[in-house]
C-alpha cells in the first residue's frame, strides 16, 4: 500500500476499514460511493475504492474482510494507513467484547503508531442498537492515552450519520502530527 502524501494542499490518503464480519463494512463502502444498496456477500480478501471526501482529501478506502480466519491478515493492510476505521455492529451486543478484543490487537501493531482511529457504530437505525455512550464505555479507548480517536453512530442502510462520519474522517486526517494534538474532553484528542 502506498503512504500518505501531500501535494500543494491536496492530501492523498489510505483509509483502512476493519471490523468483525457482518458489521456492515462493504455496505458502508457502497453507500459512501453512492451505489444502489445491494445484498452483500461476506468479503474474502478486500474491496478497494477511491472516495471523494469533503475537504481536500482524496481517499482510497480499503474494506477488509472480517471473518475470523481472515483476521490474521489484517496486519498486512496497516502499513501506510492514514486513518483506521473500525466498524461495529451496534445491534450485536453479544459480539461486542470480541470486536473490542480485535480492535485492541490491531491498535497494538507498530504500523498504527500515531495513526488516528474512527470507530463507526453502524446499524444505528435499528431499534435495539446499543446507545452510543454505552458503546463508548465498553470500547475503553482511554487505555490508549496517545490515541487520537472519534466515535460516530451511523447507518449504512439509511445513510444516517455518514456525512458526520466523513467530517470526522477529514478532521482525523488533519490530526496526524502528534505535536499538533492535545487531549480533549471527548475522550480522544483534538488539534490545538
Ligand atoms: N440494519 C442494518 N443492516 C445493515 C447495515 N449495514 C449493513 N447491514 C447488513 O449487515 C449485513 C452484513 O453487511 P456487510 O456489509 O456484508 O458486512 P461486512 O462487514 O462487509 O462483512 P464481512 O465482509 O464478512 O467482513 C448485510 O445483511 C447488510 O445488509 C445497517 O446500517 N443497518
Ligand atoms: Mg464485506
Amino acid at each position: 500500500m502506498g503512504s500518505v502524501s501531500s501535494r500543494s494542499h491536496r492530501v492523498e490518503a489510505q483509509v483502512v476499514m476493519m471490523g468483525l464480519d457482518s458489521a456492515g463494512k462493504t455496505t458502508l463502502l457502497y453507500k459512501l460511493k453512492g451505489h444502489q444498496l445491494v445484498d452483500t456477500l461476506p468479503t474474502v480478501g478486500f474491496n478497494v475504492e477511491p472516495l471523494e471526501a469533503p475537504g481536500q482529501a482524496c481517499l482510497t478506502l480499503w474494506d477488509v474482510g472480517g471473518q475470523s480466519p481472515l483476521r490474521a491478515s489484517w496486519k498486512d493492510y496497516l502499513e501506510g494507513t492514514a486513518v483506521l476505521v473500525f466498524v461495529l455492529d451496534s445491534t450485536d451486543e453479544a459480539r461486542l467484547p470480541e470486536a473490542v478484543a480485535e480492535l485492541t490487537e490491531v491498535l497494538e501493531d507498530p504500523h498504527l503508531d500515531g495513526v488516528p482511529l474512527l470507530v463507526l457504530a453502524n446499524k444505528h437505525e435499528a431499534p435495539h442498537a446499543l446507545p452510543l455512550p454505552e458503546i463508548r464505555n465498553r470500547l475503553g479507548l482511554q487505555r490508549f492515552p496517545g490515541l487520537c480517536w472519534q466515535l460516530r453512530a451511523c447507518s449504512a442502510l439509511t445513510g444516517e450519520g455518514l456525512p458526520e462520519a466523513l467530517g470526522s474522517l477529514r478532521r482525523l486526517l488533519s490530526y496526524r502530527s502528534p505535536r499538533s494534538l492535545q487531549v480533549s474532553a471527548g475522550g480522544g484528542r483534538r488539534e490545538t
